[in-house]
């Protein structure tokens, strides 16, 4: 636990893991603050008065991950409004210096929850929800991309953390409920 009694967890995991759908189930349960760095990224794309909108909505529609100081920036803030002192932090940190950033400034994490995803299980399920989900990016080109990014970019962020012995790796190919059933036990302890 951070000075202040911050506990930060990272849900990380490829496009279409399941990180939103498993921190709605965390929610539910334990009522933690869930922020998702894409969610928090798309709102501001579509805040009229944001001068980052039309940058955001590049990167988001090539799979690019977007400057860390508009991501953190949307992050803090969020942290810091809230009464809460439990986050889930879905989604981010993508990039190693993110990381590094924001252990070195904001908080260190209790532990990250990888949801470790079969790649043509992922595709499969970003593609079905493509077909209602109306985001930029939820089409074959954008998503080819993003796994790419991921590997390159985003798995080192897992590795930073596997030294640290922080990572508690979920396999998530089952159903949402029998995926949530082995991420239950590691929240037990955690209370507000
Ligand atoms: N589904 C989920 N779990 C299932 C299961 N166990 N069995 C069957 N179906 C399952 O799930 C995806 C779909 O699969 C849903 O239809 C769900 O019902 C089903 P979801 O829970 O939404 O998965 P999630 O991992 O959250 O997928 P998401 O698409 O949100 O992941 P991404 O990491 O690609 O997207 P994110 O929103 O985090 O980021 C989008 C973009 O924003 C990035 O590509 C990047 O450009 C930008 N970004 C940054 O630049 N910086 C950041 O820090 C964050 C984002
Ligand atoms: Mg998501």
């Amino acid at each position: 636990r951070a000075p202040g009694g911050t506990i930060v967890i990272f849900v990380l995991g490829g496009p279409g893991s399941g990180k939103g759908t498993q921190c709605s189930k965390i929610v539910k349960d334990f009522g933690f603050v869930h922020l998702s760095a894409g969610d928090l990224l798309r709102e501001e794309q579509q805040n009229p008065n944001s001068k980052d909108g039309d940058l955001i909505k590049t990167y988001i529609k090539e799979g690019l991950i977007v400057p860390m100081e508009i991501t953190v920036k949307l992050i803090s803030k969020k942290m810091q409004e809230s009464k809460s002192n439990i986050f889930l932090i879905d989604g981010f940190p993508r990039k190693l210096d993110q990381a590094e950033f924001f252990c070195k400034n904001v908080v260190e994490p209790h532990f990250i929850l990888f949801l470790d995803c079969d790649k043509e299980v992922m595709k499969q399920r970003l593609l079905k929800r493509g077909e209602t989900s109306g985001r930029i990016d939820d089409n074959i080109e954008t998503i080819e991309k993003r796994f790419k990014v991921f590997k390159e970019e985003s798995l080192p962020v897992i590795e930073y953390f596997e030294e640290k012995e922080k990572v508690h790796r979920i396999p998530c190919t089952e159903s949402p409920d029998e995926v949530y059933l082995k991420i239950r036990p590691l929240l037990e302890g955690l209370s507000k």
